[in-house]
């Protein structure tokens, strides 16, 4: 049987890794869109890597970008797809607020570039499409806890942008009869979770923190909820998906809520950090730390976790919490992993690689410093 062939764009980004890696064990030929940087920008994908000399390969990596129609149509008309897994996106909420226009061109009309690609090439009706729509569509929410049929409110330009791009898949799948569905996830998550996201700041933080690499951590709303789940069993969905008799939309969650408050208290006691909360309200909250391991830094009464307000966002996403029932009934689909092993995994991660810095650090290196 001949292998299928995928195109991933958004490759380089946390569920693209984790994707290409299914999509190779499974014995597809994969190809992905990676952007022109002017650093590497494969981190992710590298271990996955062919030599572009070797006969045969498996993963092919084209420049590419959403914003540019005419390539995408080469792509598309060169690789000929039988699965096209649209997870590109300019993803972060609150850069979101920063760059509404390019977000809006990325994540909104960056998906009717790529619909149009394959209808182009005359791919709509052997072409399967999925697109990653989100929770944020729900935004200030409508209904507890949240399932397809629940309204959507967006609350950020990322989400409006992502709006479009939800309805002009259902529009494709409905004018075109192209086999196009909606993964609408929730917040997933795993080592691989870029730095800026509060779940991933936190144990990078934590971990430095606890090995002197850095003083305090700085975040914004403690109290927001969210349904997390780990981005390696989120892709295997996201494969399903594409392999039912017919197209169709599906909520992927957890069906568990915890709030960042409790997130930065699960990641501190994996350290061995105990923290006692000082105010709880937006401006005083704060923590004093302490440990009881002799081979963290961390001493009693240090203040390492304090409330910044300019990680607020304009209009924020108080809570979220999904409902995979259909899912689990439609896919046979559950999630494997569960916060608290989310946590000890990027924990663990994180502390290993504060750790490498800090040898960078003690040998007369200049360590990597950034935080955001
Ligand atoms: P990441 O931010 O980790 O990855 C985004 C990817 O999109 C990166 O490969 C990035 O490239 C690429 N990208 C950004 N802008 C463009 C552009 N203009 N043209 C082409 N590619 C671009 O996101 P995730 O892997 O976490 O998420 C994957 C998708 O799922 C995104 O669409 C996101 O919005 C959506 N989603 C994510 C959820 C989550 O909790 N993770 C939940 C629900 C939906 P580069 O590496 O060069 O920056
Ligand atoms: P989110 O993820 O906005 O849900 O979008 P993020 O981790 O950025 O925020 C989650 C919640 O934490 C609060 N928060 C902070 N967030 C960040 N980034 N930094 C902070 O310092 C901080 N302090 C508190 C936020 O206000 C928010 O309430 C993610 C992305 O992956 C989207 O692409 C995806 O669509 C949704 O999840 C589902």
């Amino acid at each position: 049987m001949t292998p299928k062939t995928a195109l991933i764009t958004g490759i380089t980004g946390q569920d693209g890794a984790y994707l290409a890696e299914l999509l190779l064990a499974k014995g597809y030929r994969v190809h992905g869109i990676k952007r022109r940087a002017s650093s590497f920008n494969t981190d992710r994908i590298d271990h996955l890597y062919q030599d572009p000399h070797e006969a045969d390969r498996r993963l092919v990596l084209h420049y590419g970008d959403l914003t540019d129609s005419s390539n995408l149509a080469r792509i598309v008309g060169q690789v000929r797809p039988d699965e096209v897994y649209n997870l590109g996106a300019m993803s972060h909420v609150a850069v979101s607020f920063e760059t509404p226009e390019y977000t809006a061109d990325t994540d909104a009309m960056g998906t009717l570039r790529l619909l149009e690609a394959i209808r182009q090439h005359g791919l709509e009706k052997t072409c399967r499409f999925y697109q990653a729509s989100t929770s944020e569509l729900y935004g200030q929410v409508q209904e507890v806890p949240q399932r397809e049929t629940t309204p959507f409110y967006p609350r950020s330009p990322y989400a409006v942008a992502k709006l479009f791009a939800y309805w002009i898949t259902v529009n494709y799948r409905e004018a075109y009869g192209m086999y196009a569905c909606n993964g609408i996830l929730f917040n997933h998550e795993s080592p691989r979770r870029g730095e800026t996201f509060v779940t991933r700041k936190i144990t990078r933080a934590l971990s430095r923190i606890a090995l002197g690499l850095q003083d305090c951590l700085y975040l914004g709303n403690l109290s927001a909820l969210r349904d997390w789940g780990h981005a390696r069993d989120y892709v295997e969905m996201q494969w399903l998906m594409l392999q039912q008799d017919r197209p169709e939309d599906f909520v992927i969650a957890t069906g568990v809520q915890h709030s960042v408050r409790q997130f930065v208290e699960m990641a501190a006691a994996e350290l061995g950090i105990a923290l006692t909360w000082v105010g709880e309200g937006i401006d005083e909250a704060g923590v004093v730390a302490s440990t009881s391991r002799s081979d963290l830094k961390v001493s009693e009464g240090d203040v390492i976790v304090r409330v910044d307000p300019r990680y607020f966002r304009p209009t924020e996403v108080e809570t979220l919490l999904g409902d995979p029932s259909r899912a689990k009934e439609k896919l046979g689909w559950a999630p494997r992993v569960g916060l608290p092993e989310l946590v000890r995994e990027m924990v663990l991660t994180d502390y290993q690689i504060a750790r490498r810095d800090a040898m960078v650090k003690l040998a007369g290196f200049p360590a990597y410093e950034y935080q955001e």
